[in-house]
């Protein structure tokens, strides 16, 4: 957006009106704003919420709460009205759910409720949205057109990336409208803080040889154990490095490719980060199924690049 713009101004651009002047087409436009409004809906049911078991298990076979589904509820409802959405994949459905009569243009995958398991301690949780121009078993590098996530913090904050076009930041008001707080977000190629995902039992020698160098060049740790506001706090201070790395007795890691690291890893290259599985971009992994998770180092590139240095010496 042009410098001459006031901050006053700046302040008052709504999330519709910032994504016409970064040039993001009309349709996407229209679905990334209907996905956003989502977060009054899905933050009212965490204000009511009372953490009760939904008594149903999910893909994972972990325990459902009432919240995960019906922010998942909320989420599809929305998107099979939107017109625009083809297929829709949950982290809460066992299966691609079919949305639209076949033609529609986007494909959606979601993690309606990341981090719900925190509901309770009153930490900050969000949902985690990728957006694809065609069948999501592929490399998120081919199909995917934007991603955002919603964070459910002190200020409910929505970041969004649409392809080419940056990562840009807004914040729910009390008007209900999302106004542009930050725009064309850059992450600094060397960060200050760590969050380390997994054990420590767990870990692996070249991930604990990677952590100690961290920890001897005075990076601060900061994790909270919700994915979304542990990225979103290296996207926000501009630097630094998340990992939940292969660990002993799962090669995998823990964190879902499709749901949770695909739409980050294309909103931090968005702000000129990187993300890799130790060794490979995550968006060039292709996805073979919904239940495949991916080993994750993801934030500044310095960071990232000397973990893939740890992991491969030797080899
Ligand atoms: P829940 O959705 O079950 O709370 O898991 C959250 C999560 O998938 C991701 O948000 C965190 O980064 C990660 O798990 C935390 O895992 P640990 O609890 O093993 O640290």
């Amino acid at each position: 957006m042009g410098e001459g713009i006031s901050d006053y101004t700046r302040f008052c651009v709504d999330l519709r009106r910032q994504m016409w002047m970064v040039g993001v087409e009309e349709e996407l436009r229209r679905l990334i704003w209907q996905i956003a409004i989502t977060g009054k809906y899905i933050s009212a049911k965490i204000h009511e919420s009372n953490r009760k078991l939904a008594g149903f298990r999910n893909l994972y076979g972990e325990e459902q709460l009432a919240l995960d589904r019906s922010s998942d509820e909320i989420l599809k409802n929305q998107l099979q009205y939107s017109g625009f959405v083809r297929e829709y994949a949950s982290e809460e459905q066992d299966a691609v759910v079919l949305l639209g009569k076949g033609r529609e243009k986007y494909f959606v995958t979601a993690d309606p409720l990341d981090g719900s398991s925190l509901v309770d301690t009153n930490l900050a949780i969000g949902t985690i949205i990728g957006i694809h121009k065609e069948s999501v078993f592929s490399r998120g590098r081919d199909t995917m057109v934007a991603a955002l996530y919603i964070t459910y913090g002190p200020l409910i904050t929505m970041v969004y990336a649409a392809a080419g076009l940056g990562a840009h930041e807004f914040v729910l008001n009390r008007e209900g409208e999302y106004v542009l707080s930050q725009e064309n977000i850059r992450i600094k190629d060397r960060g200050s803080i760590y969050s380390p995902g997994g054990l420590r039992k767990d870990l692996t020698e070249p991930h604990l040889k990677y952590l100690e160098y961290l920890e001897n060049e005075g990076y601060k740790l900061r994790y909270s154990g919700g994915f979304v506001p542990d990225i979103n706090q290296i996207l926000i201070k501009q630097g630094g490095v998340f990992t939940y790395p292969a660990l002993q007795k799962s090669p995998k890691g823990k964190l879902r490719l499709l749901f949770e690291l695909q739409p980050m890893a294309f909103i931090i290259e968005h702000a000129g980060g990187i993300a890799t599985d130790g060794r490979e971009d995550i968006l060039s992994l292709k996805v073979e199924d919904l239940e495949q998770r991916a080993p994750v180092y993801i934030g500044s590139r310095f960071e990232v690049e000397k973990a893939r240095e740890f992991l491969t010496a030797g080899t």
